[in-house]
């Protein structure tokens, strides 16, 4: 892998900026819907209400930190495309909340934009400019704790859990590849290849349902599902 340092990214031309002004939206837009999302597993979830929170507080914090980025940059953030680009696990979480199904918001947060953001993050940061990279350096640490969150709820109610997590995993994680390759090009002119993202979410994902107690077979069943978006 290339480091940013000894490359050829020019983080100021208007070719860099344009697709940050998509990305850097889309993470700002992200940390924004996973504020809300925290709020809202912490009222579905009275008995780790102050965990909950506290996670909701970093997730604000990170909005923050990535706002920063974009102002670094002189770039104006693309919400409205960041919005639509996560409606479709954005309406699903609120359809599963709606309905007090507690194991497909903690699917969809805990274990799918986490690891999607675990693995953006780590991609980002070896060709990130100076400023983003310490911010994205202590932001994913933060996702981490989150993930084993989700990972230990669903470990601990794993029988009672494991069918909505097959049905909601069967519904969300086709939205994840098509997530990834309605932002191909962004990433790609920032130096974030396509393959190694995929490569990235999907051993933090797979380690996610293993900790929790799937079988290697049934990670291999359920990870099927996102080759065919
Ligand atoms: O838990 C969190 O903080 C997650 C909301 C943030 C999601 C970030 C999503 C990043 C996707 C960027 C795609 C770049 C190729
Ligand atoms: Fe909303
Ligand atoms: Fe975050
Ligand atoms: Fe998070």
């Amino acid at each position: 892998m290339q480091l940013a340092a000894e490359s050829e990214i020019d983080f100021q031309s208007e070719i860099y900026k344009d697709a940050y002004s998509r990305i850097n939206a889309i993470v700002i837009e992200g940390e924004q819907e996973a504020y809300e999302n925290y709020i809202t597993l912490a009222e579905l979830l009275p008995e780790s209400k102050d965990e909950l929170i506290r996670l909701s507080k970093m997730e604000s914090r990170h909005k923050k930190g990535f706002e920063a980025c974009g102002r670094n940059l002189n770039v104006t953030p693309d919400l409205e495309f960041a919005r639509e680009f996560f409606s479709p696990l954005h309406q699903n979480f609120q359809d599963a909340a709606a309905e007090g199904k507690v194991v497909t918001c903690l699917l969809i947060q805990s274990l799918i934009i986490e690891c999607f953001a675990i693995a953006a993050y780590n991609i980002y940061i070896p060709v990130a400019d100076d400023f983003a990279r310490k911010i994205t350096e202590g932001v994913v640490k933060d996702e981490y704790s989150h993930l084993n969150f989700g990972e230990v709820w669903l470990k601990e109610n794993f029988a009672e859990s494991k069918a909505e997590l097959e049905q909601a995993n069967r519904q969300n994680l086709p939205i994840v590849w098509r997530m990834l390759n309605k932002v191909e090009k962004d990433a790609h002119t920032l130096a974030m290849e396509k393959e190694a993202l995929v490569e990235d979410f999907m051993i933090q994902y797979g380690e996610a349902l293993s900790n929790i107690g799937f079988t290697t077979r049934d990670i291999m069943r359920m990870s099927a599902y996102g080759l065919t978006a």
